[in-house]
C-alpha cells in the first residue's frame, strides 16, 4: 500500500482552490492560459519539485512532475470553466501529486503526475492532452480560436519560456485519472466510488445563420430574415427529429449563442451558436450529425438565410483498459465493500486521449446534488479521501 496522507492531500487541494477563487462559495475561475491558470501551474510545478519529481512543460503548457525512468502517469487538469468548481480537474491533479509523493517517500513505485492544459476547451475539447496524443493535429492546435477571437498561439504566449518539448509517451506504462462524477448517480444511490467502463464520445461545432439585419419597428414580419427565428426553428426541429435516434443517455446542448447585433430594436441579422452532442455509440453520433446538417440546411433554405458550419471538434467513445478496471474494482471492494459500481462517463476527460497512447482508466467520487460546471460544485471531504485511498490501492496493484 502507498502510504498517502489525507490531511496533506486536502491542504493542497484547498491551496490550489485559493488561486483564482471566485468569491462565490468554493467556486474557481481559472480558464486556460489566464494569469490564475498560469499561477496555478507554477504552484504545481513547485509542489512537484518539492516532492522530488522533475518538472517538465510541453508545448501546450501541460505541466508534468516526472519520476526517473519508466513510470506510471496520473493526473487531470487545473484549468476551469468560465464559472468552475474547485474539484473539476484539480482533484485528479492533487490526488496524483499526493500518491506520487507518498510513493517516492516510501521508496517506490515510480509514479509521475500531470496537469493537462485546456481540458475545459477554451479552444476546443481536451486541447492539451489531445495535441499530445495527436488526436488533434499539433500544427493546427495553435490556430484554434476562442469565443473572443483570440488564437491559442496568442493566449499561450503568456506562458513565455516555460514551454518545452513533447514528452515521449513510451516513458509511461499507463495513466489513471480520478475525477468527480459531475452527475447524480453516485450521490442518489449512496455509492462512494465509480469505476469508469467507458467515456462517451462528443462532437461540437459552431453553426452560423446569416439573414438581414433591419429595423424592428418598420420591417413587416413576412419580409424578415431574422437569425434568432432561424435558430429557434432549428432547435425545435432537431429536438423532434432526435426523438427517433437517441437513448435516455444521449445529450445535446446549445450552450453559447452570439446574436448580432443583440439589441432590442433590431431584427438580428446574424447568429453563431455552439452545437454539441454526446453519446457512447459512434454510429449514433453520425446519425445525429446528419440530422443537424440537414435540418440547418432546410431552415436556411426556408428562411432565405446563409448557412455556415464551423470545423468539427470530436472525440470518439473510448473504453477504459480492462486490467486497470480489474485493479480499480478490487481496490474499491477492499476499501468500500459493496459501495461502488461500474459506470460510464458522460463527461469528457483527458483519459480519452491517454487511451490512444497507453492503458488508461478513471475512477469517480460522488458530486453533491450532481452539480458541476458551476460554482456550487462540491463533494464531501470524506468521499475525496476515499477516492484517494482507492486510487492509491489500485495504482499499487498495477505497479507492484
Ligand atoms: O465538457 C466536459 O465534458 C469536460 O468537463 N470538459
Ligand atoms: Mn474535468
Ligand atoms: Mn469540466
Amino acid at each position: 500500500m502507498i502510504p498517502v496522507q489525507p490531511d496533506r492531500f486536502l491542504a493542497d487541494l484547498h491551496a490550489l482552490r485559493a488561486i483564482g477563487a471566485s468569491g462565490v462559495g468554493k467556486g474557481v475561475v481559472r480558464p486556460a492560459y489566464s494569469p490564475d491558470d498560469i499561477a496555478a501551474r507554477d504552484w504545481l510545478a513547485g509542489r512537484f519539485a518539492e516532492a522530488g519529481l522533475e518538472v517538465a512543460w510541453d508545448p501546450m503548457g501541460s505541466v508534468f512532475g516526472l519520476a526517473p525512468g519508466q513510470s506510471f502517469l496520473m493526473g487531470s487538469h487545473s484549468d476551469t470553466q468560465p464559472e468552475g468548481g474547485w474539484l473539476d480537474g484539480a482533484l485528479g491533479v492533487i490526488a496524483a501529486l499526493e500518491i506520487a509523493r507518498a510513493a517516492r517517500e516510501a521508496g517506490g513505485p515510480p509514479l509521475s503526475c500531470v496537469s493537462f492544459q485546456d481540458e475545459e476547451g477554451r479552444f476546443g475539447v481536451t486541447t492539451g492532452s489531445a495535441a499530445w496524443a495527436q488526436a488533434l493535429d499539433r500544427e493546427t492546435a495553435p490556430t484554434l480560436v476562442d469565443r473572443d477571437g483570440i488564437t491559442l498561439a496568442e493566449a499561450r504566449a503568456a506562458m513565455g519560456d516555460r514551454l518545452g518539448d513533447w514528452l515521449d509517451p513510451a516513458r509511461f506504462t499507463g495513466f489513471m485519472e480520478m475525477h468527480i462524477e459531475q452527475g447524480p448517480l453516485l450521490d442518489q444511490t449512496g455509492g462512494k466510488i465509480g469505476v469508469v467502463e467507458a467515456i462517451v464520445g462528443i462532437r461540437d461545432m459552431v453553426i452560423r445563420f446569416e439573414g438581414q439585419q433591419n429595423h424592428a419597428g418598420t420591417t413587416p414580419m413576412h419580409m424578415r430574415a431574422d437569425a434568432f427565428q432561424a435558430l429557434s426553428a432549428f432547435n425545435q426541429r432537431i429536438n423532434e427529429r432526435f426523438r427517433n435516434v437517441v437513448t435516455p443517455a444521449t445529450v445535446w446542448t446549445i450552450g453559447h449563442v452570439a446574436l448580432h447585433p443583440n439589441a432590442h430594436s433590431v431584427v438580428p441579422g446574424k447568429v453563431a451558436f455552439s452545437m454539441q452532442w454526446r453519446d457512447g455509440d459512434a454510429d449514433r453520433l453520425d446519425r445525429m450529425e446528419q440530422i443537424i446538417r440537414d435540418t440547418a440546411a432546410e431552415i436556411a433554405a426556408e428562411k432565405g438565410m446563409g448557412l455556415e458550419f464551423g470545423s468539427m471538434l470530436g472525440v470518439p467513445p473510448v473504453a477504459m483498459d480492462a486490467g486497470h478496471r480489474r485493479a480499480l474494482c478490487a481496490a474499491a471492494e477492499a476499501q468500500v465493500p459493496g459501495a461502488w459500481r461500474e459506470m460510464p462517463s458522460g463527461a469528457l476527460h483527458d483519459a480519452s486521449n491517454m487511451a490512444r497512447l497507453m492503458p488508461a482508466s478513471m475512477l469517480f467520487v460522488p458530486s453533491i446534488g450532481g452539480i458541476s460546471h458551476d460554482f456550487a460544485e462540491d463533494t464531501d471531504e470524506a468521499d475525496l479521501v476515499t477516492g484517494l485511498k482507492v486510487m492509491a490501492d489500485a495504482v499499487a496493484r498495477l505497479t507492484s
